[in-house]
Parts: structure tokens; sequence; C-alpha cells
């Protein structure tokens, strides 16, 4: 049976939703007037007064925020509330400019860590659960969130962050840990190394994984499912909505349903910023509406993705985000064509690769180039090298027919490309444009 952690608020009809979101809505415009001039000062650019916004289908006529005002307000300029009322902050580990700083209140901790609870629980999670957090801890807010969710479902919680491979693999044995929460490239890294100590999915005691804060396919999904025998929820979130949480996976796996009593979501086409009708696919936008110290308004995330309102079988009625399909400055645009990496991902996992791969791109002579290092199985490494040179061309085609261009991929002996612990790095881009 479905189990819910606030069901009467993850089950509500759509009119009650909706009612929630007008009062939000308007409330949250109001303090971001009344208490932070950078926004007031955007607003008044477009003529507008929080008269303008009665309720959501006012919303369209705000401005949009993005990561640029954020850097330019860094670190105090976007936040509505008194030092004393705030309790914490997290980060981005953002690789270019500023940091991003996000800040909370008691009440913004509590949304957050809510919103994680109704994740854990969604992934079957209950007071009788040893849940295991294995992102990392401190600024990013992937330890903290699902630690405080974790709290709220009455798990036994065990704060092991990120890294140290073996000492998370004795807990979970020695704990008899029942949900995992990493990132899927760490989960699938467990997973190798537990296969590699001999243990089978039969003897892990896992059940359930939480895995978020990057992109992973659907084979990724299968193939880790597979390893640990677990079924894996997919989970969202960005630091500067709240964190791990605005959007979370149900049994029915098929997209994450977003906590729409906190977040009102929008797709809007990237370069002319019109509102896109659900089903379409665009950049996902975000306002917050019940944030006290660091509310953001139609803030642009760059994922890339698509929201569907069809009835879950779950029984949730919030509106379901699917998967992102890559970012819009992450996509890659090789030979003036669009290329996103986890399109590359599904053709290696759909060969019987791993999910240990590196996109190297460069420009030659003007012209650029796609280089695709993929990490062969213990299985499949060998010393022919016409078997390989075979393995190669199979890629090839198959990367041609996915993407419509040439690459160049090598193989290399398995274990060879660095593993990471939080988040992957999958692209390497020497051009320098
Ligand atoms: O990654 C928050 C998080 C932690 C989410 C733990 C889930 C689990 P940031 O470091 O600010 O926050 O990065 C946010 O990561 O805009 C997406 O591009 C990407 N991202 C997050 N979750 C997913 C996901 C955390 N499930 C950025 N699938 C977002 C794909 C994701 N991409």
């Amino acid at each position: 049976m479905e189990r819910y952690y606030q069901p009467e608020i993850e089950t509500a009809s759509r009119e009650q939703i909706k009612a929630w979101q007008d009062e939000r809505l308007v409330k949250q415009v109001r303090h971001v007037w009344d208490n932070v001039p950078y926004y007031r000062k955007k607003m008044e650019e477009k003529g507008l007064t929080p008269d303008d916004i009665r309720s959501t289908d006012d919303l369209y006529k705000l401005p949009f925020l993005s990561k640029y005002d954020l850097r330019e307000a860094y670190p105090y300029g976007l936040l509505a509330e008194p030092l004393e009322k705030c309790v914490r902050i997290q980060s981005t580990s953002g690789t270019t400019g500023k940091r991003v700083v996000a800040f909370y209140t008691q009440h913004d901790v509590d949304l957050w860590e809510e919103c994680c609870a109704r994740a854990i629980t969604a992934a079957g999670g209950t007071n009788k659960d040893v849940c295991q957090v294995a992102y990392g801890y401190g600024l990013f807010t992937g330890g903290p969130g699902l630690n405080g969710g974790s709290h709220k479902v009455g798990c036994l919680t065990v704060p092991t962050s990120s890294g140290n491979t073996e000492r998370q693999i004795m807990f979970i044995m020695d704990l008899q840990a029942t949900i995992l929460c990493c990132t899927p490239s760490y989960a699938a890294y467990l997973g190798e190394s537990m296969k590699e100590m001999g243990l089978t999915p039969e003897q892990i005691p896992l059940k359930a994984g939480i895995f978020g804060a990057e992109a992973w396919s659907e084979e990724m999904r299968r193939d880790i499912e597979k390893t640990l025998g677990i079924k894996a929820y997919d989970i969202y979130g960005l630091t500067e909505i709240s964190g791990p949480g605005v959007a979370f996976e149900c049994s029915a796996q098929s997209g994450m349903h977003i906590n729409e009593d906190h977040f009102i979501a929008e797709i809007i086409d990237p370069v002319t910023e019109e509102v896109l009708p659900d089903g379409s696919e665009g950049e996902l936008v975000f306002s917050s509406i019940d944030k006290e110290a660091f509310p953001l308004l139609r803030y642009r995330t760059r994922d890339i993705c698509v929201l569907t309102r069809e009835k879950c079988p779950c029984g949730r009625t919030h509106v379901k985000m699917c998967k992102p399909r890559g970012r819009s400055d992450d996509m890659l645009i090789i030979r003036g064509v669009n290329v996103f990496p986890s399109q590359i991902e599904t053709v290696l996992i759909n060969q019987g690769y791993p999910a240990n791969y590196q996109i190297i791109v460069d420009r030659v002579n003007h012209t650029d180039t796609l280089d695709v290092q993929v990490e062969m199985t213990p299985e499949m490494f060998t010393d022919n090298m016409g078997e390989i040179a075979l393995r190669q061309k199979k890629l090839v085609e198959g990367l041609r027919s996915m993407l419509g261009l040439t690459a160049k991929v090598t193989l290399v002996a398995p274990k060879s490309i660095v593993r990471s612990e939080g988040k992957a790095v999958r692209v390497i881009d020497k051009r320098k444009i």
C-alpha cells in the first residue's frame, strides 16, 4: 500500500492546491517587495507593484531570476529576513563564478526536511528503517536535507557522508541498512564494489535507494537495481530553492511529484522566455511560495524538463516532472548538433557497458571533436585487439544513430576512469569558446 508522509497535502484536490498557491504567492510577493530592495527594483522596472499579483494567474507578469541575479546580489542582496531570524546557510559547488549562498530560517529548514521526509516515505521508509545517508554533508544540501528528512520519518539515520567506500559497505552490512541515499554514480560504484567483494543482491540488506543530484538514465537505474537488489527512486532539487526534495519519485517510478504546496513550477522556452503548456519540453522555472529567508520567484533552473498532470496510480495529486533531460547550459553543441551526456549514457548502457565514461570535446582545425572514453567490465576486458575494435565500431554506430554525429570511441580498462563520491564529472570541454 502506498504510504504518504503528509497524506492530506500530498493527495489534496487540485482546487485545494490552487487555493494554497494563490494565497501563498500573493503573500510571498508582498514579502519580497517589502524586504528585498533588489527584488523591488526588478518589479518596478516591469511597472509592477504587489497589487498586480492577485493569484497564480498573474505569475507570468513577474520578472525572472537567474543565477546571474544570485551572483550580483551575493552574499546578502536577496535575503528577506533579518540575520537574527536565520539559522543556516547552504551553498552550491558551482564550478564558475561566485558561489551561490542560500539562507534558511528554522521554518525554511523544517519545510525542506518535510519535503525530504515525503521522499523517504514514498520510497517505503518508516521508523523501522535504517537509512544510510551517503550524500556529502556540509555546504552541499544532499547530506543535511536527507538527514533531516530521515529524522522526521523516524528512521535510524546513519550519517556516513560521502566517500570511504569500505566503511560505507561495513555499515550497510553490520547495521543492516535498508535505505541508501547518495548520488546515482556513487550508488553504482558501491554496487560494483560489493559485487567484487562477492556480495550477491540477496545478501545486501538494502531495499530502496534515493538517488539524485545529477542526471541518470533509466538504464542506469535498472543496473543499480539489479546489482544492489533494490528499488531505486529519483529525487530532485537545487540549493537555490532549498535542496533535495523539491520533487521526488513515488512507487510508479515515472516522474517526480513536485511539492506544489511550496513550489510552483513552470516550463518556458529558454530562448523566448514564453511559458509553454504542460507536456512541452523546456526550461523548468520555480517560484517558492512559502519561504522566509530566501524566497525566489520565477527562478530559471536551466534544467530541461517536461511537466505532466496525468493521474498518478500512487494517489498523489501534485504535478510530475520527468527526469531532467540535461541542462540548457550543460547541453553540448558539437558541430552544430545538440548533444546531452544522457543520450551517450543510454547508448553505452544499452550495449552492456557500466555508466563509467568520460566525454572529451575539443576543437581541432576549427572542427569539433567528440571523444568518448568508455570503461569495459572485467568480463569484457581482453587483449584481443580485433575484439576491442569490433566493440568500438558497434559503439560508434550506436552513437551515430542516437546523435547523428561520428564520435571517436576508446575502450579503456576496468576502473581506469576516476570514480566520484559525489556528482560525477562526465564532460571535459577543452574548446576555448
Ligand atoms: O544537487 C540538490 C540535491 C541533493 C538533489 C541530493 C537531489 C539529491 P545543487 O548542487 O544546487 O543541488 O544542484 C542542482 O543538480 O539544477 C540539476 O541540474 C541537478 N539535479 C539535481 N537533482 C537531479 C536529478 C542538488 N534527480 C542541480 N536528476 C539541478 C538530474 C538533477 N539532475
